[in-house]
């Protein structure tokens, strides 16, 4: 077998976002696209004779991506490649077995919640040896690379098959294909109390409902809930993967996982459901006629953290994304712990974690997770929230309103704007950016405005620092509202508009959060003028 060293030149949209690198899948098959990409990475961290895991979510390109991505390690002179079985490997897989194996790093190909097929999205991202995305370093190291690249190594070998689990060569390089759930649900297994969880599910009355949105998580919900956990056949709905998703768009919120919010509203539903996204590290969480917010399940996680086993001896700290609400910082403050506040992105947490401050981490968009791996982790959290409901043998309902009454409720919506022309989104944020000095002091529909900045971050462990990471009015009763360009978006601009609003008082806790935040919603849009700046006269997307 010969290796091909190829001419190329530079793409110069190849810039990872704040979750790798993400593009339309027409995009990626250009010319030379994906090789140039991949061999940045090889380039920047350097992969002579080392170990990579590889796998994806599944999504149309996912397959083709990894036979040119391992002819490419072997021309690299890679040592071994850990495939999951048929390129299939969710993110937080990916990184339970960079960490459990020690390898070098690993490379995930995923856009995540983005709608996948021909027409939709496909994305790469790189992961490192503490099995959690590249930190902003890395990212700008393989980037700069990106942008210089002249040439590209390929070997010249036949396809590989990917669906036998077994050991196999590739010129010099082993490969290995490998089950994809095993080492993960082993993980899964020493955290949690299988046993209680499956005499809840088997117990006759218990219902759920878990949907893997034809996403990544399927195979490894049906094993483990209707496999290992006992619950009836049908419990997983949506459970095969698809390469188009199912034309659905994977992305377990409350409009796109219409589905599965249909049966827990309907008549006679279920007692819990969960969805989880394309490469299954985001979750959402519901109870019967209930929708917990991602804030308030971080919350109600961290509280109840010493009834599940991995964490009977208590958290470290807590971490969550600055637009999360500050529900976790009550718990922390009542359990006399620290929470610490990050930019977006999971790449953040890492350090958190990886110095033991943190042990709970979770953010707004749907995720959390825990220093069992150093992705946020959607099986994960619905296991947590079962083991929970299993030890307290209430409703999810109960539990949430429970909560609210002995901390308060942090009321909480996000509003999306997708599809924004780019200049105009850049245009508002300007603007806004702009009138920050003149906001301090300002009173608002009743509320006086504390602070207006634009979020910066000093990383507590190594100091490295980020900028410009959403812009922040915080008010003097602890309300707020954030605006922020989404990192992960591929068409045009999605802008995000965060609102926060607290009630200490639980006899005024039943109200719908857009009404307990309509104040602060005219108070954003009278600063951000969104309709005039978006063109758009509501939200596409309301959590
Ligand atoms: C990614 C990151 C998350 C982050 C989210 C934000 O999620 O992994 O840590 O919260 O993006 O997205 P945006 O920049 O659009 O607000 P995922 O699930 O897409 O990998």
């Amino acid at each position: 077998m010969t290796i091909r060293t190829v001419e190329t030149t530079p793409y110069s949209d190849q810039k990872p976002g704040t979750s790798g690198l993400r593009k339309s899948v027409k995009a990626f098959q250009q010319p030379h696209y994906l090789e140039n990409f991949v061999q940045s990475i090889f380039d920047s961290v350097g992969v002579a004779g080392q170990t990579l895991v590889l796998g994806g979510d599944g999504r149309y390109y996912n397959r083709q991506a990894i036979q040119i991505i391992l002819k490419m390690a072997a021309a690299n002179g890679v040592a071994r490649v850990k495939v999951g079985q048929g390129g299939i490997l969710s993110t937080p897989a990916t990184s339970c077995v960079i960490r459990k194996y020690g390898t070098l790093g690993g490379i995930i190909l995923s856009a995540s919640h983005n709608p996948g097929g021909p027409d939709g999205d496909f994305g790469i991202k790189y992961n490192t040896n503490n099995g959690g995305p590249a930190p902003e370093k890395v990212t700008e190291d393989l980037y700069a690379r990106s942008q210089t690249i002249t040439e590209y190594k390929i070997l010249e070998a036949a396809d590989l098959d990917l669906d036998r689990v077994g050991d196999r060569t590739l010129g010099e390089m082993a490969v290995e294909i490998f089950d994809s759930a095993q080492d993960y649900q082993e993980l899964l297994e020493s955290l949690f109390d299988f046993d209680r969880i499956h005499q809840l599910l088997t117990n006759g009355s218990f219902r759920m409902v878990m949907d893997s949105m034809h996403a990544v998580t399927g195979p490894y919900a049906h094993a483990m809930f209707e496999g290992r956990l006992g619950a009836p056949a049908g419990t997983v709905m949506n459970g095969t993967p698809l390469e188009d998703f199912g034309q659905g768009h994977p992305d377990p919120n409350l409009v796109y996982a219409h589905d599965l919010v249909d049966i827990l509203f309907g008549e006679d539903a279920p007692d819990f459901g969960a969805a989880s996204d394309g490469d299954g590290d985001r979750n959402m969480i519901l109870g019967s006629q209930f929708f917990v917010t991602p804030s308030d399940s971080l919350a109600v996680l961290a509280a109840n953290a010493t009834l599940v086993p991995g964490y009977k001896d208590g958290l470290a700290g807590i971490a969550r994304s600055m637009p999360t609400s500050a529900a976790a910082d009550r718990v922390a403050e009542s359990l006399g712990i620290d929470c610490y506040e990050t930019p977006t992105g999971w790449k953040f947490f890492g350090n958190l974690l990886d110095a033991g401050k943190a042990t709970l981490c979770g953010e707004e968009s749907f995720g959390t997770g825990s220093n069992h791996v150093r992705e946020k982790d959607g099986l994960w959290a619905v296991l947590f929230w079962l083991n929970i409901l299993a030890v307290r043998q209430q409703s999810v309902e109960q539990i949430v309103q429970e909560h609210w009454q002995q901390f308060g409720r942090n009321y909480y919506s996000r509003h999306d704007y997708e599809g924004v022309e780019s200049d105009r989104a850049n245009t508002l944020i300007t603007h806004l950016r702009g009138a920050l000095p003149t906001l301090k002091g300002k009173v608002m529909n009743g509320y006086e405005v504390d602070y207006a900045d634009d979020f910066s971050y000093t990383d507590p462990v190594d100091g490295s620092t980020s900028q410009k990471q959403g812009v922040r009015i915080g008010f003097t009763d602890g309300s707020r509202v954030v605006f922020r360009l989404s990192g992960t978006g591929t068409q045009g601009a999605t802008l995000r508009v965060y609102l926060e609003s607290y009630e200490a008082n639980a006899a005024k806790h039943d109200h719908d959060p857009q009404q307990a935040l309509k104040p602060l919603i005219d108070i954003a849009e009278s600063v951000a003028s969104i309709r005039s700046n978006t063109g758009m006269d509501q939200p596409t997307v309301i959590t």
